[in-house]
C-alpha cells in the first residue's frame, strides 16, 4: 500500500511513556473500593468483582510473569489511537515475556462469539503504529450480553489457549468488559478480562479516568474545520454556519471546540436541560445574537450545535424515552410494511403530550426519532439533522421578525455536521502517547492475573513522564440506569458539569464571542512534528479542569 510521507515519518514515532514504565515495574494495591452509586444493587450483581482495590504502578522490580495469550477487542465507534492501543498491549505483553501471544477479533465484539480471529505479528503491528483508524482488525457493535454469547467466547479461548481478553470500547463496551469479568471469575475458567477508555464523545471519564481517548484528536480535527469556516465567513461576510458537532449524548466535544476556536453561539445540551428550555427557545436566543449582529452591519457567523441537543430538551426526552420503551424489542413495531403504519401505530401508543411533540416534528425528524436503536437501544443522533431543523426554524423566526420592523439583516445559512471526519484521523501526539500508555497498563494488568480492570492512565496535564498508570475497578464506575424498560447496571456517562471550569469558561467568554467580530481563533492543523506547545498540547478541557490556565 503507498503511503504518504507523514505516515511515513509518524511511523517512526516513539510515543512518550509514563516514567514508571522506563525499568522495573511494581504494582501497589490501594483501599477496596465502593461504586459510585447504588452499591448494594452492585455489589450483589458483581459478588466476584465488587469492591477491588485501586492499583498502580511504580518503579521496581517487575515479578517473574509466566507467559500468556491474549485476544483483543476493539468495540463501537473509531477514535484516533486505538491502533496504538494495541501496539502498546503488543509491546508490553513482549516486554514482559517474548513467549507471550496476541491475537485480534475481527469486527468488534461479534468476532469472540463466531470464533473469527487474527494472530496478530510484529509485522502487522508495525504496519499500524500512530495510526488512525480501526481496520488492523475492525470494530462493530455487537453487543455482549448473554450466557450463550459468553460461552462461545470461552470456547474459542480455550482454542487458542487465551487466558486473558482486552475490551477497547466507551461506557457501554466496559459495562459489557464487566459483566463479561465476573461471568469468567464466577465460572473460574481462567480468563481476565479487561477494558480501555475510548470515545471520542469524551464522556467515559471520572476521577480515575481523566479522559477518553480520541476526544483529544477528534476535536482539534473539529476545531480546525470549524477555524477555517470561520475565516471563510469573516472573509465573505455573508453565511451563517450551523455546525452540528458529533457526541451522541453529552456536548464535550461542542464545548471543547468552542474553547477552541470561539464561535458566536455554542449551545450546550446539558444546559439546555437544566434551564429546562424548549426548542423554540434556543431558537428565540439564536435569532437575538442574529439580530443584534446584523444591527452591527455583521451578517455573518458560526453556531455549534451537539449531537444530541435533541435528547435533552425537556419535551422530547419525554417523547424519545417513552418511543424507546415503546420500540424496545418490538417485533410487531419491526414486522411493519410502510412509514405510515409505524406512524400511526405510534400515534395511538404516546401519551398526549409526547404526541403533542411528535406532531410539532417536521416529518424527516420524527420519522428519524423511530428508526432502529443502535444495539446499546439508543436513538442514532448522528442521523438526525438538528442543523437542518434550527435553519428552517431560526429562518421562520427571523422572517417574522423582519415582518414586524426588527430585524433588517440578511439570513444566508449552510449546514455542516462534523463527526465522521475526525474519527479516524492520525492521532495527535497526546493521544498517540496515551493510547500507548493505555495498551502498556493493560498488558501488566493481565500478566498481574487482574480482571474486570479499566486500565487507567492519569495526571494527563503532565508531561507524559509524570503520567501515573495503574488499573481502576469497573464495578467502582458503575450505577443502575433504566434501559430497554430495565433497570441494569451501567458505567455512569460524564455529561458536562454546569459547575465545572470548562462551561463556566465558556459562559464568561460567550457574550463577549456573540457580538464582535474578532473573536474567532483559527486553531489549524493537528502538528505531529515541531515545538511541544504546539504539538503536546492537551485539550483545553482537561487544562481547565486541572485547574490550568489556558
Ligand atoms: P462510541 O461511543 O462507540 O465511541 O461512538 C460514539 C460515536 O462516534 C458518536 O459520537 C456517534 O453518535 C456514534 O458513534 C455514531 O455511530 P455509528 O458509527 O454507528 O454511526
Amino acid at each position: 500500500m503507498k503511503k504518504s510521507p507523514l505516515q511515513i515519518a509518524r511511523a517512526w514515532y516513539m510515543p512518550k511513556l509514563p516514567s514508571a514504565f522506563q525499568g522495573g515495574i511494581e504494582l501497589k494495591e490501594g483501599d477496596a473500593t465502593e461504586s459510585v452509586a447504588d452499591q448494594a444493587e452492585i455489589r450483589k450483581l458483581f459478588p466476584n468483582t465488587y469492591g477491588m482495590p485501586l492499583i498502580t504502578f511504580e518503579p521496581g522490580k517487575t515479578p517473574e510473569y509466566p507467559s500468556v495469550s491474549v485476544g483483543v477487542i476493539l468495540s463501537g465507534g473509531q477514535a484516533p489511537g486505538g491502533h496504538n492501543v494495541i501496539a502498546g498491549l503488543y509491546d508490553g505483553l513482549k516486554r514482559l515475556n517474548p513467549a507471550n501471544r496476541l491475537f485480534g477479533f475481527l469486527g468488534g465484539p461479534s468476532g469472540l462469539v463466531d470464533h473469527k480471529y487474527l494472530e496478530l505479528t510484529k509485522d502487522i503491528i508495525d504496519e499500524y503504529r500512530n495510526t488512525g483508524g480501526f481496520d488492523i482488525i475492525g470494530s462493530g457493535r455487537t453487543k455482549l450480553e448473554t450466557p450463550e454469547q459468553f460461552d462461545k467466547g470461552i470456547e474459542v479461548c480455550k482454542e487458542l489457549d487465551i487466558n486473558a481478553v482486552v475490551i477497547i470500547g466507551g461506557d457501554d463496551s466496559n459495562t459489557n468488559a464487566c459483566v463479561l469479568a465476573e461471568y469468567y471469575k464466577q465460572k473460574d475458567c481462567g480468563i481476565q478480562v479487561i477494558g480501555c477508555p475510548k470515545t471520542i464523545d469524551g464522556d467515559l471519564k471520572n476521577e480515575m479516568i481523566e479522559t477518553s481517548f480520541g476526544f483529544d484528536t477528534a476535536c482539534k480535527v473539529y476545531s480546525e474545520l470549524i477555524g477555517n469556516i470561520q475565516r471563510d465567513a469573516n472573509s465573505a461576510k455573508k453565511y451563517w454556519h450551523f455546525i452540528r458537532l458529533m457526541g451522541r449524548s453529552a456536548s464535550h466535544i461542542a464545548l471543547e471546540c468552542a474553547l477552541m476556536s470561539q464561535p458566536n453561539i455554542c449551545i450546550i445540551s446539558e444546559e439546555v436541560e437544566a434551564k429546562k428550555m424548549t426548542l423554540a427557545g434556543i431558537v428565540d436566543d439564536i435569532a437575538r445574537t442574529i439580530v443584534e449582529r446584523a444591527n452591527a452591519g455583521i451578517n455573518f457567523g458560526t453556531i455549534l450545535i451537539p449531537e444530541g441537543l435533541i435528547e435533552f430538551i425537556p419535551a422530547m426526552k419525554h417523547l424519545i424515552a417513552e418511543l424507546n420503551e415503546l420500540l424496545a424489542h418490538n417485533e410487531e413495531f419491526v414486522s411493519m410494511g410502510s412509514d405510515a403504519e409505524k406512524r400511526e401505530y405510534i400515534k395511538c401508543s404516546l401519551t398526549p403530550d409526547s404526541l403533542a411533540t411528535f406532531r410539532s416534528l417536521p416529518a424527516g425528524i420524527a420519522r428519524q426519532l423511530t428508526l432502529d436503536r443502535d444495539p446499546h437501544g439508543n436513538v442514532q443522533v448522528s442521523l438526525i439533522e438538528t442543523e437542518k431543523l434550527l435553519i428552517e426554524m431560526v429562518a421562520k423566526r427571523l422572517a417574522q421578525l423582519k415582518a414586524e420592523g426588527s430585524y433588517k439583516g440578511k439570513f444566508s445559512a449552510i449546514g455542516h455536521f462534523f463527526g465522521y471526519e475526525g474519527r479516524c484521523a492520525i492521532p495527535s501526539n497526546f493521544d498517540a502517547d496515551y493510547t500507548y500508555s493505555l495498551g502498556f497498563t493493560a498488558s501488566i494488568l493481565i500478566a498481574a492475573g487482574k480482571t474486570g480492570y479499566m486500565a487507567s492512565v492519569r495526571n494527563l496535564t503532565a508531561p507524559a513522564s509524570e503520567w501515573i498508570a495503574g488499573g481502576v475497578p469497573i464495578t467502582m464506575l458503575m450505577n443502575m440506569e433504566r434501559r430497554h424498560g430495565e433497570m441494569k447496571p451501567v458505567i455512569q456517562k460524564a455529561l458536562v458539569d454546569l459547575n465545572g471550569a470548562p462551561f463556566r469558561f465558556l459562559e464568561q467568554h460567550r457574550q463577549e464571542w456573540a457580538n464582535t467580530n474578532l473573536s474567532f481563533v483559527y486553531p489549524g492543523p493537528i502538528q505531529y512534528f515541531g515545538p511541544s506547545e504546539v504539538c503536546d498540547q492537551p485539550t483545553r478541557t482537561l487544562m481547565l479542569e486541572h485547574n490550568k490556565e489556558i
